[in-house]
């Protein structure tokens, strides 16, 4: 391996083009790649075509590996044919898997003939030594924290490597995504939203949660200049004029939080984060103050379920009654709630998903600007959690149709098959009847009919008023069933779906 190793990243087709935002993990990584090295960046969501573009980029030589970030779901496609594609045209490349996918579904990854290392979990140390080991003998290899690899038949998983939040005084390296402005999104937030990480981590270790997954209960916040710097110069310099910030969970313990709303408050830039119901309660009035100076506009916060019962079961950590109370409170400081809910779970899935409807249609009473997101509750097996929960909490096993067990795929390419990707998008499950199936599908139709959201930029005001009003009396008497006329006039206009395409 030279002394200056060269690394291609890429990051497969998961969007549209206009739902593109900052590839920020490949950013990261970049950035660490070029403190020994160099590193160059193909984004699948802008550059359409990833398969032509990485062997046209391959062709120019000098690549000494290629990076490649997966996510389970529509990613995995994608990820498969640009690696099978190098496989077959630079066999000796090694090809290097990270994100979610390889950190949760390991042995899964690495069965894949065009999969050399998956790195699990954060890779801004683990990716450098990689690449710098390459050629070397494996007992380099063995000594890389995260890192799994092959070794002969056998597969070796290294220790897990510590979380954090390093520092090198830079800004992303933006200007690698060619003119970084075409990521710039008009949303509802603003013309110029930018997506930006500042924490990493979160503290909470809900069992269905891909981020308990990865970091195990950890969480780094950055220090106040840092978060003024990197948005400093998001604002000054590209004109940035909103931020949807990526951190897993945005606000942490209120002290600590108070030097970065005070960041916030200072820049004025209209944002969007995830947040827990329990944490927005703690917030002192002084803090609110300054959220609401901070111009902060909507909060993700995940609900799940209006059982205590569940709550508990999935280790949430907070309660039905805190989902209303946020509710309330976000609607008295100006902030939209964006709840989101996991219904048809694998037990008592009916009687559940209709509790969940009434839970519902209390929160949009208590806060008519509520936004709500229904997910079908897909747990994650148990292999594929945290190395630190795998066998605790187990839940009832999870069942078929025919009561049989639920077997998870065992290669990259079953996980492309379409009912594991709509479980991997929280969008169907195995236990699931056509009648709930359809039930839920119905439900989600009238409401999101009845209450357009705000997020929506592309369907004009007329047709969104036209549709709630369309939808009003099925939403009043409850009769969502085959709510056919909303389906066509739906056809036409074609509502936004946050929870697919993001904001
Ligand atoms: C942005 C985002 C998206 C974007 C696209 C992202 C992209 N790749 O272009 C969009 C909106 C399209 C998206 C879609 C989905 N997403 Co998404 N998404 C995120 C989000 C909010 C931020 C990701 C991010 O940029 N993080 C910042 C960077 C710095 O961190 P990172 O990505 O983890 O990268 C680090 C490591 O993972 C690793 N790494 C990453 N890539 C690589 C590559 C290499 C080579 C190496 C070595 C290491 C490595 O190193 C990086 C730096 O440390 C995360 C939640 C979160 N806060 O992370 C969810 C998240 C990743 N998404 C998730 C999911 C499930 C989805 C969906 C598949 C389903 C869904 N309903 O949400 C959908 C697909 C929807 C559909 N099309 O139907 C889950 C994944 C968990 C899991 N169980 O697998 C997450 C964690 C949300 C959650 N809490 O459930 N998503």
């Amino acid at each position: 391996m030279p002394s200056s190793p060269r690394t291609l990243l890429i990051n497969p087709t998961v969007t549209s083009r206009s739902s593109a935002r900052f590839p920020l993990s490949l950013l990261h990584l970049s950035a660490a790649l070029d403190r020994h090295g160099s590193s160059e960046i193909i984004d699948g969501n802008v550059d359409r075509d990833v398969v032509d573009e990485t062997l046209r980029v391959m062709q120019q030589g000098g690549f000494d590996a290629v990076g490649i970030s997966v996510m389970g779901g529509p990613q995995l496609a994608p990820a498969i044919d640009v690696s099978k594609a190098l496989r077959e045209r630079f066999p000796a490349t090694p090809i290097i898997w990270g994100g979610y996918f390889p950190t949760l579904y390991t042995e899964t990854a690495l069965t894949a003939p065009y999969v050399d290392y998956a790195i699990r979990g954060q890779a801004e140390e683990s990716l450098p030594e990689l690449v710098a080991a390459l050629g070397k003998s494996p007992s380099v290899l063995a000594n890389i924290g995260g890192l799994s690899w092959k070794n002969g038949d056998a597969i070796v998983h290294n220790a897990n490597r510590r979380f954090s939040l390093t520092d090198d005084g830079l800004v992303l390296p933006y200007d690698k995504l060619g003119d970084p402005r075409r990521y710039l999104a008009r949303t509802f937030l603003g013309r110029r939203t930018a997506a930006h990480q500042a924490s990493i981590g979160c503290r909470f270790r809900c069992t269905f949660c891909g981020v308990a997954a990865m970091f195990g209960g950890a969480t780094q916040l950055p220090a106040a200049a840092r978060l003024e710097r990197d948005l400093s110069y998001l604002k000054y310099e590209l004109g940035v004029d909103s931020i949807q910030f990526f951190d897993h969970n945005f606000f942490d313990r209120e002290q600590d939080m108070i030097p970065l709303l005070e960041v916030m408050a200072k820049l004025e830039l209209p944002w969007w984060c995830y947040a827990r119901a329990d944490a927005l309660l703690n917030l002192s009035e002084s803090s609110w103050k300054l959220v609401r100076k901070s111009r902060l506009k909507m909060a993700y916060i995940g609900a799940e379920s209006p059982s205590g019962q569940m709550l508990k079961e999935i280790r949430k950590g907070t309660r039905p009654d805190q989902t209303l109370q946020v509710a309330e409170l976000c609607r008295r400081n100006g902030v939209i709630p964006e709840l989101s809910f996991m219904v048809a779970p694998p037990q008592n899935s009916e009687e559940e998903t209709e509790h969940t409807f009434e839970f519902i249609r209390e929160l949009k009473r208590i806060n008519p600007g509520a936004e709500i997101i229904v997910y079908i509750y897909t747990p994650l097996p148990d292999s594929s959690r945290h190395e630190k929960d795998r066998g605790k909490h187990p839940g009832m096993p999870l069942l078929d149709l025919d009561g049989a067990p639920v077997v998870f795929p065992q290669t990259p390419e079953e996980w492309t098959q379409p009912q594991w990707v709509a479980y991997a998008c929280h969008a169907d499950a195995p236990w699931l009847t056509d009648a709930l199936r359809r039930r839920i599908h119905d439900f989600v139709t009238v409401l999101r009919c009845r209450f357009p959201t705000v997020q929506d930029m592309r369907s004009p005001p007329w047709a969104k008023r036209g549709l709630s009003a369309m939808a009003t009396w099925r939403y009043r008497y409850r009769r969502y069933d085959r709510p056919w006329e909303l389906n066509l006039a739906n056809r036409l206009v074609r509502l936004r779906m946050p929870q697919v395409s993001g904001l």
